[in-house]
Parts: structure tokens; sequence; C-alpha cells
């Protein structure tokens, strides 16, 4: 497969940790259009990836993380697709305000042992048990045309995460 480039990406997930709850948005519109996910979206220029996380979680559920902790991060490849998408993944234990209903996303709490992963991106299965258990990871998914079956995948549980992906380091 061959990759020209990568865009960046912010995800984050908003945690209940004493009620054992993860806050999932049932996205509305776009890319992922009728699937739960985390909060987040496309860096804007000039801004580091943690001020995007920050922002894209407040612009689509009216959250203000008091923490963000960056647990993983994914590299997403398509066939037929040169272009790569980088999804850094964080979590926030500490935050104000209430989940709101946004254009895009329509938030919903889910106990950890019923996370809806037949309604989430078929990767999520893997490494959101991983980020919910408080450890970190780096993973590689390369998904077939209909953006649902991933032919390869790579996952590893590390104990610090790079600033980015190194696109020279992956594996397939
Ligand atoms: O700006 P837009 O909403 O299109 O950004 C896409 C969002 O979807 C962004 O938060 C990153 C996230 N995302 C992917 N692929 C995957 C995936 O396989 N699993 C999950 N959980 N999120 C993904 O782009």
């Amino acid at each position: 497969m061959t990759i020209q480039g990568k865009k960046f990406y912010t995800l984050v997930f908003t945690l209940d940790q004493p009620n054992q709850k993860i806050l999932l948005g049932m996205k509305k519109r776009g890319f992922g259009m009728n699937k739960y996910n985390g909060f987040g979206g496309k860096l804007e220029p000039g801004e580091t990836i943690e001020e995007a996380a920050y922002r894209e979680l407040l612009e689509e559920s009216y959250i203000k993380a008091k923490d963000m902790k960056h647990v993983g991060i994914n590299l997403f490849t398509f066939e037929n697709n040169p272009i790569a998408m980088e999804v850094h993944v964080f979590v926030t234990l500490n935050y104000e305000g209430t989940p709101l209903e946004t254009e895009e996303m329509r938030p919903e709490w889910f106990s950890y042992d019923a996370i809806p992963y037949d309604q989430m991106w078929t990767d999520d299965r893997f490494w959101l048990p991983i980020a919910l258990d408080g450890k970190m990871f780096i993973g590689e998914y390369y998904f077939a045309e209909d953006q649902k079956t991933i032919l390869s995948e790579k996952l590893d549980i590390v104990h610090e995460l790079p600033r980015e992906f190194d696109l020279d380091k992956r594996t397939f």
C-alpha cells in the first residue's frame, strides 16, 4: 500500500469513572454517520493536537475538558486511498458542563459493559477496552474500500506515545 501523506484527527472519550460510564455520540452527518463515537475531528491550521481535541469536544458536545490524557494513536489506511488518517485518542475524567445534542452528534452515556461496538467503527472493539483499562496503545488498521472490513491490523500497548506516527515505521 503506497501512502503519500496523512491527515491528523482527534478523538476524545469523556469518562465517568466512578459509575463506569462512557459518553458516546451518535454521529448525525458526514464521515462515520450513524455510528457511535467519541467526539473529535480534523486539526485546524496552527492548532496543536491537544488544542484541537479540546475544541472539538466543546463544539460537538458542550463539554469543557479539565484534564485530557493522550492514550493512543491509530493510523488508518484505506484500500485505493493514498492519504492515511492519524487519529489521536484522548480520555477526560474531569470536565465541566452537561453534554448537549449538536448538529453533528447526539450524546448518550453507556456502561463500560454495554458499549455498542456493533454500531461503532469495526476497529474500536480492539483498542477502546485498552484505553478504558488506563493503558496506552499504538494501532494500525488497513481497511477495505467498504470502510468496514479490516484487511490488516496491528496493536501495541506502549508506555509512552510519540508526538506522531512515523510513516516509515508502518507495518503495512
Ligand atoms: O471531522 P470528522 O468528523 O470527519 O472526523 C472524523 C472523526 O472520526 C475523528 O474524530 C476521527 C474519527 N475516526 C476516524 N476513524 C475512526 C475509527 O476507525 N474509529 C473511531 N472510533 N473513530 C474514528 O476517522
